[in-house]
């Protein structure tokens, strides 16, 4: 028993009897999108995990417990509260120990999902290495997550506010596969396409499953990314210029550190407007529904 987990009792049965989990991750709710979007989209993608067949379990820190499974007045406090704390895996220890509000990365979801025995995560993007990470060394926490627990996470690829090629590279070091779902490329978030080239494409939830199940005594996690549907994409022209323009405002802010990400995500949203908001929701419900058949075919296999 670990008294600082909380699993919800309907995850936990589902999990006992083999039945199709989709974890999914709160910091998208906290830092990642405006109120009330948020709040409705965390609502909206645990209907999506459902209607696809699996339970949802969303993960947060309160009151001193990594939940799996927030309830809906979790979600709302997770929605509406301006300070929580975006807790990765150095984070946790804080915020468990003094029983303060924390939102989970994909790096920390993963900890909690693999300490649940849900193997299959559902996010927006991860994070990675950073442009300009060679002067900074700022390399998301999630892509060591990655390395070392045993969780696929399905994503629309990376964000460009990050260097795709370099974190495609650091995933390689580490053994983690890429598995592109119905494409040859690295999808970029917005964009359908990068310049970089999946180690795999697969074209059925099915075909993803069995590579999971191979994993499972491997160690370490896997990439399914999953490119945003066709008329939700941007232009990536416009999405690069607005890309530009906010790691540069981060920059003459002096932003750094965990407030990076959350920073230049919020202001390529305040620059792009309404469609990248619409865009960034519409390509985390599809990556639900995938997870969830995913999950399914795990689950029957
Ligand atoms: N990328 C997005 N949206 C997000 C994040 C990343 O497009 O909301 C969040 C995720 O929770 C991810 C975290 O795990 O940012 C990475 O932050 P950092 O770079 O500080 O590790
Ligand atoms: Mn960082």
């Amino acid at each position: 028993m670990d008294p600082f987990l909380a699993v919800a009792p309907e995850v936990a049965e589902a999990v006992a009897s083999g039945a199709p989990v989709v974890a999914l991750e709160s910091t998208i709710i906290s830092h990642g999108m405006p109120y009330p979007r948020n709040l409705e989209t965390a609502i909206q993608v645990e209907a999506d995990v459902r209607a696809a067949g699996a339970v949802p379990a969303t993960v947060a820190v309160a009151d001193g417990k990594l939940v799996v499974g927030a309830d809906g007045s979790l979600l709302e406090r997770l929605a509406t509260t301006t300070d929580v704390a975006k807790v990765s895996r150095r984070d946790l220890g804080f915020v468990l120990a003094f029983g303060e509000l924390g939102a989970t990365t994909v790096a920390s979801t993963m900890i909690a999902a693999a300490r649940a025995g849900i193997e299959v995560f559902a996010t927006g993007g991860i994070g990675g290495v950073h442009r300009g990470a060679a002067a900074t060394f700022d390399i998301s926490a999630d892509l060591q997550e990655l390395c070392r627990t045993g969780v696929a996470v399905v994503c629309a690829g990376v964000k460009s506010i990050l260097d795709i090629g370099l974190t495609l590279e650091y995933l390689e070091t580490h053994g983690v596969p890429v598995i592109g779902f119905g494409t040859d490329v690295m999808p970029a978030f917005y964009a359908r396409e990068s310049e970089f080239a999946v180690d795999r494409r697969l074209d059925r939830p099915e075909e993803v499953a069995a590579v999971i199940a191979a994993r499972r005594h491997l160690g370490g996690g896997t990439v399914v990314a999953n490119p945003i549907g066709v008329p939700h994409a941007l232009d990536p022209d416009v999405v690069e210029a607005a890309i530009t323009r906010a790691l540069e405002d981060a920059a003459d802010a002096g932003v750094t550190g965990k407030e990076a990400t959350p920073y230049v995500l919020a202001r390529v949203v305040d620059l792009t407007g309404a469609a990248s908001l619409d865009a960034n929701i519409a390509l985390v419900r599809a990556n639900a529904e995938l997870a969830a058949r995913i999950a399914g075919a795990l689950s029957a296999s």
